[in-house]
C-alpha cells in the first residue's frame, strides 16, 4: 500500500470513530470473558467477615446499599410525599371476574405539580388481594384490550407502528402489550395487577427538565448532582410511593406486594426491591446490564455502551466505571444480596444475548451466601439449568426459549412460585 493509501485509510479510521464513538461489538464469545475476581459478599470493604444474618444487617448490607446510592442509580435528594390521591374510575372487569380501579397520586412541591396513574385489576373473590407491580412501557391501556383504560399524556418515544407520533401515546396501541401481561392469570391464581406508565414519573430521555428530578432543584440547577438520582431511581421512587398508596387501599394485601419489571424496568424493580423494603418479593425479568448481569464479565452490554446509550439511566459517578469495570468494588450479585431475605426471581431468555442470561444467573448463584445466613435457599449449584426447567428457591431462576420480552410462560412460573413463597391460598 502507498504512502497516499495508508494515510488515507487511517484518516477515514480516524474519523469513523470520531463520528460515529458509539460503534461497539458486544462480546458473545463465552472464552473472551475476562479473569475476574468476583467480591465477596460475605465480606465488608475493609475485610471483616460476614458470619451471620445480624452481622449482614449491621455491617454487611448498610455499606453496599451506600455504595450502589452514591455510585450507580444515585441518591434521592429529599422527601416527596402524595400530596393527595384519587379513585378517578372504577369497574367490573374480565367478565365480572375483577375488579377494575384507576387511580391517580398527585405530587406538589415549590409550584411544580407531578401527577401519575396506577392502573389495577383485582379478584373480585379476594378481600385483600396480594398484588404484582410493575410498569409498563407504553402506556396503561396497551396491557389489556379494556376500553375504559384511560390514556396517558405524558411523553411517549415516537413509534409510529404503535401510532405514536408526536410524542403523545393515541387509541391505535391500545391492548399491543396484552401478550407481556398475564391478567387473567393473575386474577385466576387470586393476585392482583397494578401497572403505572413508567414516563408519567420520568420520562424516558436524557433530559432532566420534567418528570420528578427538578422538584429538587436548588436555585438554578439544571440537573442531578453527580452522585444524585439518574431515570431508573425515580422510576424506583415512583414505585415506592404506589406502596404507600397501596398501604391505604382496603382491597389490597400490602404485605404481600411483589414487585416486577422487565428489562430497563427490571433492572428498576431490582433498585425498588432494594431501597425499599415493603416490597414482600422482586421479579427482574431479562433485566440484564445494570440489572441483575455481572457487570466484570462484560458480555452482551457493557456498563460503557449503557452509559453512552442512555446517559440519563444511573448517576453520572456510573460513568466513571466506563471500560473500567475491573475497578467496581462490587458487582450485581451484592446488589440481588441486598433484597435478601425475601424472595427474588431472576428469569432469563435463551436467544437474550444481550442481556447476559449466564451473568443473570451467576449473579443468583453469588447472591446465595447471603440468602443461607437467613437460612434460606438460593442457587446451588453453578450449572446453569437447562432451558424452560426453573429452579424455585426463595431465590430462583429460570431461562426460557425465545426472546427478550415477557411471556406467558414466565408469568406461569412467577404466579406459581409467588404463591409458594408469600402463602398465598
Ligand atoms: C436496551 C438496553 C437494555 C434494556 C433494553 C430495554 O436497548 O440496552 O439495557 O434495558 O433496552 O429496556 O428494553
Amino acid at each position: 500500500m502507498n504512502m497516499k493509501k495508508t494515510l488515507f485509510l487511517l484518516i477515514t479510521l480516524l474519523t469513523s470513530q470520531l463520528a460515529f464513538p458509539q460503534q461497539f461489538t458486544p462480546n458473545y464469545d463465552e472464552s473472551k470473558v475476562p479473569a475476574f475476581v468476583v467480591p465477596n459478599p460475605l465480606e465488608t470493604f475493609n475485610g471483616k467477615k460476614i458470619t451471620s444474618s445480624k452481622k449482614w444487617i449491621k455491617n454487611g448490607r448498610p455499606e453496599l446499599v451506600e455504595f450502589f446510592t452514591q455510585n450507580m442509580f444515585g441518591e434521592i435528594p429529599g422527601d416527596l410525599k402524595i400530596s393527595s390521591f384519587e379513585v378517578v374510575e372504577e369497574g367490573d372487569a374480565y367478565n365480572g371476574k375483577a375488579k377494575r380501579k384507576q387511580v391517580e397520586l398527585t405530587f406538589k412541591k415549590n409550584g411544580k405539580e407531578l401527577d401519575f396513574t396506577i392502573l389495577m385489576y383485582l379478584p373480585k373473590n379476594v378481600k385483600k388481594a396480594p398484588i404484582f407491580v410493575g410498569y409498563n412501557f407504553d402506556g396503561n391501556h396497551t396491557v389489556t384490550t379494556d376500553v375504559n383504560v384511560i390514556i396517558s399524556d405524558a411523553w411517549a418515544e415516537n413509534d409510529p407502528s404503535l401510532g405514536i407520533v408526536y410524542n403523545q401515546l393515541t387509541e391505535q396501541s391500545r391492548g399491543a402489550a396484552t401478550r407481556r401481561w398475564a391478567i387473567e392469570k393473575m386474577i385466576d391464581a387470586g393476585m392482583g395487577l397494578a401497572t403505572i406508565y413508567y414516563c408519567e414519573v420520568d420520562a424516558d430521555k436524557n433530559d432532566f427538565s420534567e418528570g420528578v428530578h427538578p422538584f429538587f432543584y436548588v436555585d438554578d440547577q439544571k440537573q442531578p448532582a453527580n452522585n444524585e438520582w439518574g431515570s431508573i431511581a425515580a422510576w424506583s421512587w415512583g414505585l415506592s410511593r404506589a406502596m404507600d398508596y397501596f398501604e391505604k387501599d382496603a382491597d389490597v394485601d400490602a404485605s404481600k406486594v411483589i414487585v416486577f419489571g422487565h428489562s430497563r424496568l427490571g433492572k428498576t424493580s431490582i433498585w425498588a426491591g432494594v431501597t425499599d423494603q415493603r416490597f414482600a418479593a422482586v421479579i427482574s425479568n431479562n433485566s440484564g446490564c445494570g440489572g441483575a448481569a455481572l457487570s466484570k464479565r462484560r458480555f452482551g452490554e457493557t456498563v460503557w455502551r449503557i452509559n453512552n446509550s442512555f446517559p440519563h439511566w444511573f448517576c453520572k459517578n456510573f460513568h466513571y466505571y466506563s471500560k473500567k469495570e475491573e475497578l467496581l468494588p462490587v458487582d450485581q450479585h451484592e446488589l440481588l444480596a441486598l433484597i435478601a431475605p425475601r424472595p427474588l426471581y431472576v428469569a432469563s431468555a435463551e436467544e437474550d444475548q444481550w442481556a447476559d442470561p449466564r451473568g443473570e444467573f451467576l449473579s443468583a448463584f453469588y447472591a446465595t451466601p447471603v440468602y443461607e445466613l437467613f437460612g434460606k435457599k438460593g442457587i446451588s449449584t453453578i450449572e446453569m439449568p437447562a432451558v424452560n426447567q426453573p429452579i424455585q428457591n426463595t431465590v430462583a431462576y429460570h431461562i426460557r426459549t425465545g426472546k427478550h420480552d415477557v411471556t406467558d410462560y414466565d408469568w406461569d412460573q412467577y404466579i406459581k412460585w409467588a404463591k409458594k413463597q408469600l402463602n398465598i391460598e
